[in-house]
Parts: C-alpha cells; sequence; structure tokens
C-alpha cells in the first residue's frame, strides 16, 4: 500500500519541491496552501506525473478553525498520515527592531509558530491511532543565530526548534519520529515574500553564489523519511557551499 504524506505550504519552494520527491516515490500526498489555482494545478501535475492520489486542501494555518475543520474531517481514506511537513512559513520585512511593522511580527507568529501547532495537534492524534509517524519541522539557519533585522522570524524559528525538541520528547513513547531540518539561503519565493514583492531586492539576496535550490532540501527531508524504523535524525542544519554562518557568504 501507498504511504501518505501531508506537506503544508506545497504551493511553491520546498513544499513544492517535497511533493514532487515523495510522489515519485508514490507516496500519495495531501497538499495545502492558500492560492487554490496553484495548489490545483500543482495537485493534477502529481497525478499525471505520477499517477498517485493527490488530496490538495485550500486553508490559512493561521485559521485555527479551518486547520481543525478540515484536518478532523479528512476522508477516511486519507486518515493514515506516514509523513507530516510543516512546511508553511514566511518571514515578512528585515527591518530593525524599533522599525519593524507590528502586524508583520503578528503574521509571522501566527504563521510559523501557531500554524504549525495547530496543524500538529490535529494530525498527532492520528499518528498515535496508527501506532507511529514522522513530523518534519522547517526551521531555519534563524533558529541557531540571529541577525540584523531577523528579530521576530528569527524568533519564531527558534520557537520551531524548542517545539520540534519537545514534540520528539513527549511523543518518543508513540513511535513518532521528530525531524527539524534548518535550512540556510534557498532561492524560493521566500525572499520574494519577504522583501513584500520588491523582486530587485530579493533577487539581490541570491546574487554572486549558488544558494540552495528548493530540490536540495525536498532531497534531504525524503532521504530523513526514507530511514529503517529505528533511525530518526533529529535536527540537521543544511547551508550551500557557499555559506558558513547566517551572515558569512563566500560571493564572487
Ligand atoms: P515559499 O515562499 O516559496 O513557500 C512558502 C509556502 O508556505 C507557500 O506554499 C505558501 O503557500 C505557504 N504559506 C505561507 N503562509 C501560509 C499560511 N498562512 N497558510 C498556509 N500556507 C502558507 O518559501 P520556502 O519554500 O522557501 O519556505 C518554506 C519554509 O522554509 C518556510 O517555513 C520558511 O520559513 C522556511 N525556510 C526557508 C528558507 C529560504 O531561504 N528559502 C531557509 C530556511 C527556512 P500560499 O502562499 O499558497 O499559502
Ligand atoms: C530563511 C533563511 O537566513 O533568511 O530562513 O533566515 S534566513
Amino acid at each position: 500500500m501507498n504511504k501518505t504524506v501531508l506537506i503544508t505550504g506545497a504551493t511553491s519552494g520546498f513544499g513544492k519541491a517535497m511533493a514532487a520527491k515523495f510522489a515519485a516515490a508514490k507516496f500519495n500526498c495531501i497538499i495545502t496552501g492558500r492560492r487554490e489555482a496553484r495548489l490545483l494545478e500543482v495537485a493534477e501535475e502529481l497525478k499525471q506525473q505520477f499517477d498517485i492520489d493527490v488530496l490538495p486542501l485550500v486553508f490559512d494555518v493561521q485559521d485555527k478553525t479551518a486547520v481543525f475543520n478540515t484536518l478532523e474531517n479528512l476522508p477516511s481514506e486519507w486518515k493514515s498520515i506516514d509523513v507530516l511537513i510543516n512546511n508553511a512559513g514566511l518571514a515578512l520585512g528585515k527591518d530593525s527592531f524599533e522599525n519593524a511593522n507590528l502586524d508583520d511580527w503578528e503574521t509571522m507568529i501566527d504563521t510559523n509558530v501557531k500554524g504549525l501547532l495547530y496543524v500538529s495537534k490535529a494530525i498527532i492524534p492520528l499518528m498515535i491511532a496508527n501506532n507511529g509517524g514522522h513530523i518534519i519541522n522547517l526551521g531555519s539557519i534563524a533558529a541557531k543565530e540571529v541577525y540584523q533585522g531577523g528579530n521576530v522570524y528569527c524568533a519564531t524559528k527558534q520557537a520551531v526548534d524548542a517545539i520540534s525538541q519537545s514534540m520528539r520528547i513527549d511523543l518518543v513513547q508513540h513511535a513518532i519520529k521528530v525531524t527539524a531540518i534548518h535550512p540556510g539561503a534557498a532561492d524560493t519565493e521566500f525572499s520574494i515574500v519577504r522583501f513584500k514583492g520588491d523582486n530587485q531586492k530579493a533577487s539581490s539576496v541570491y546574487e554572486g553564489y549558488t544558494a540552495l535550490h528548493a530540490n536540495d532540501i525536498a532531497d534531504i527531508a525524503f532521504y530523513c523519511a526514507s530511514l529503517p524504523p529505528h533511525v530518526c535524525i533529529n535536527d540537521l542544519v543544511v547551508t550551500c557551499t557557499a555559506q558558513a554562518s547566517a551572515t558569512t557568504f563566500f560571493k564572487s
């Protein structure tokens, strides 16, 4: 029987690449996001290309009611979830603490922290009923090091790091693996979102070096999920070769 993966934020970047990677290995995929047209397009591509079942679910992870209404009412054939990838997330702005926008801070906290908690809380009972599972949380190098202007984004990712550690401790009794993947700079839509559509500012983040690609993180997530039942990668920091810390890059 095919396994099932649920990936939040699969309309672009890591989530979209991870969906393709798992689908290529014949996982059936539950994919989520807010942009319905894009999500349905990704679902159709996965079905056509990989001949698997796909369940696209449109909701905002910040919306507690929508998260629980949707995930607590999954069709019965979708209730057996082997891997949950908490990937949906964003940065908004990179302003100094005193200039940063309060609404941006709240959106990051509501998405990166509370959204991850809501989705996990809805799915963990299904994993417990199945006697096991694997949760993969997308942290960031910002979970390990703060940087100028990173303030609340870094704080949300440090929360993801702490939540991952505490999930691992609390869920070990249920044979649920918990892996946190902490990427450095990766060329996705992340910076376009962070800089609110300023494409020039966004692309300048990746100039002069080869940043991580979404497929690199998809390969790593799939590797973590492919290990034998007795093996769990707990915590993984991954950067491109040209990045040595949150702020140290070798640029040509
Ligand atoms: P993208 O912007 O390409 O993708 C983000 C995804 O998250 C989209 O599918 C988006 O879907 C979804 N998303 C955002 N907000 C919400 C929301 N409120 N509800 C539901 N879905 C949402 O960025 P990445 O792929 O790069 O980012 C994925 C994760 O990786 C994030 O958690 C990010 O913080 C983390 N990360 C990124 C790094 C990078 O340099 N790119 C490095 C380290 C970590 P939609 O807009 O359709 O809702
Ligand atoms: C995204 C990478 O360095 O902008 O999490 O925080 S960084």
